[in-house]
């Protein structure tokens, strides 16, 4: 999105612990300005016309005539077609530079990720192409800042599904059981960042809570 931002970041006053952090605020933050700048201007135009045709006023009520109600018409369009236009370009190439990032080229390690009402399991695997596991990890999944991982959301044979949720590193992936999904991260800042179910899994699935991955 560099040629539209140029250095600005709409997100800069946001952590951006990951790269796609800052893409997917940008997009936010555009939907918003301009929502609330069509917001304003609608608003405006009403309290302008509501005062101007008020009840009693001297404002003229003659019809527009056929040529100029069908210019207005035609700017109406055109106006609502660029900014539709505009704001599916911005998104679609976004999420395409969020797509280029997910690939398995220079991953520095895998890891398994399984769901479980109701916590995550974290799991090494013997890092090559069979990606089997190897151990099971204890305590937070911890990961070193710039480096880019692989990691394997899946969700317990027989449990249900889930989502591994964690906000500021952008991440947010489905768990289903018998099924896995990959996620690649590249941590950008070294902290600890909470870790959600974003899938109503069960009775206990607010306190699926309280596991970390920490970056160093
Ligand atoms: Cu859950």
């Amino acid at each position: 999105m560099m040629f539209l931002f140029g250095n600005i970041n709409f997100a800069s006053g946001l952590q951006s612990s990951a790269d796609n952090v800052e893409t997917v605020w940008n997009i936010a933050y555009l939907s918003l300005a301009l929502s609330v700048i069509l917001g304003i201007f609608v608003v405006i135009l009403l309290i302008f016309f509501a005062y101007k045709y008020r009840e009693g006023s001297s404002a003229k009520r003659k019809k527009m005539s056929p040529k100029a109600e069908r210019n207005l018409e035609v700017i109406w369009i055109g106006l609502s077609i660029i900014l539709i236009v505009f704001a599916t370009g911005v998104t679609i190439i976004s999420t395409n530079d969020v797509n280029a990032t997910q690939t398995s080229e220079n991953v520095e390690m895998t890891f398994y990720v399984e769901g479980n009402r109701f916590s995550w399991s974290f799991f090494e695997t013997n890092n090559d192409k069979s990606k089997n596991i190897s151990a099971q990890i204890i305590g937070n999944l911890v990961l070193e800042v710039n480096k880019k991982y692989e990691l394997i959301i899946t969700s317990g044979d027989r449990d249900v599904i889930h989502s591994f949720f964690v906000y500021d590193l952008g991440i947010k992936q489905d768990a289903i059981p018998g099924r896995t999904s990959s996620v690649f991260i590249e941590p950008k800042t070294t902290g600890l960042y909470e870790i959600r179910c974003a899938q109503f899994c069960g009775s206990g699935h607010y306190a699926m809570v309280g596991q970390y991955i920490e970056v160093v």
